[in-house]
């Protein structure tokens, strides 16, 4: 994030919460986490929460791996430098992660064009999948950072652009989660953020946290039952059939 550090400093210590409302949000946050395990879908990407590796503030240029499962990677002409920021860092100044303590600010320090793809995750051709992602639009302080805009690639290959409006005046992060279907081509797919070269998406500040891919239909052709799931439909069918029969003989 690009600021004045002292003010920064001054800042946080002027704002920083008191432990326990943060004690409150973390233990409603990891009720949250206990309903989503055992009820969302099978995130294909790891470490989409960016929890990994854990720092306070941490700069990355393209080329790096640092951050699991992930390698910075910047548009052409583009800037190519990447943070990932803890919410102890700037959180007195309203910057947080929209899940879990640590998001990937895509500005890096101050710019436009750098990004984040993810390793490769095995794919089948045809199927459909989701990927979706929270955007970060910032005010930070005093300072409004404006929009924040998102590229999203899908295999090397545009798949999209993504704005958040800020709609803060007063210190705080405004996430908005997008999502964006595809099918798969093969068997390996990744999927790569940018923050947008456009002027309108800001260079201070573009939030990207808690990212996830899942498939939502398996491919739409070509599908063969297995030979045990013939064996079940027959005899489900041969069942259903002498309970007809059963019954005719009854009303006979
Ligand atoms: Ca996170
Ligand atoms: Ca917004």
């Amino acid at each position: 994030m690009g600021y004045d550090t002292d003010q920064m400093i001054r800042s946080c210590e002027m704002n920083t919460p008191s432990l326990g409302r943060l004690a409150a949000v973390a233990a409603f946050g990891a009720g949250l986490g206990a309903f989503g395990a055992a009820s969302a879908a099978t995130n294909l990407l790891t470490n989409g929460g960016f929890e990994q590796p854990p720092v306070t503030v941490t700069d990355y240029s393209a080329g790096s791996t640092a951050i699991t499962g992930f390698t910075v990677v910047g548009l052409p002409g583009g800037d190519s430098t990447v943070s990932l920021v803890n919410n102890s860092a700037f959180g007195g100044l309203g910057v947080l992660s929209s899940e879990g303590a640590q998001f990937v600010d895509l500005t890096g320090n101050v710019g436009r064009g750098a990004g984040v793809r993810s390793d490769n995750f095995a794919t089948q051709a045809g199927a459909t999948y989701a990927v979706t992602f929270d955007v970060g639009a910032f005010f930070v302080g005093t300072t409004s950072f404006g929009n924040a805009t998102v590229e999203l690639f899908v295999n090397g290959v545009q798949a999209g652009s993504f704005q958040n409006i800020l709609s803060l005046s007063t210190a705080g992060s405004d996430y908005q989660t997008f999502s964006h279907s595809f099918i798969g081509t093969g068997a390996a797919t990744n999927v790569a953020f940018y923050a947008s070269q456009s002027v309108t998406s800001s260079n201070l500040g573009v939030g990207l946290d808690n990212v996830g891919v899942t498939m939502t239909a398996p491919p739409s052709s070509g599908v063969v039952p297995e030979p045990a799931t013939w064996a079940m439909m027959i005899i489900g069918f041969g069942a259903a059939g002498s309970s007809i029969r059963r019954r005719k003989l009854v009303v006979a």
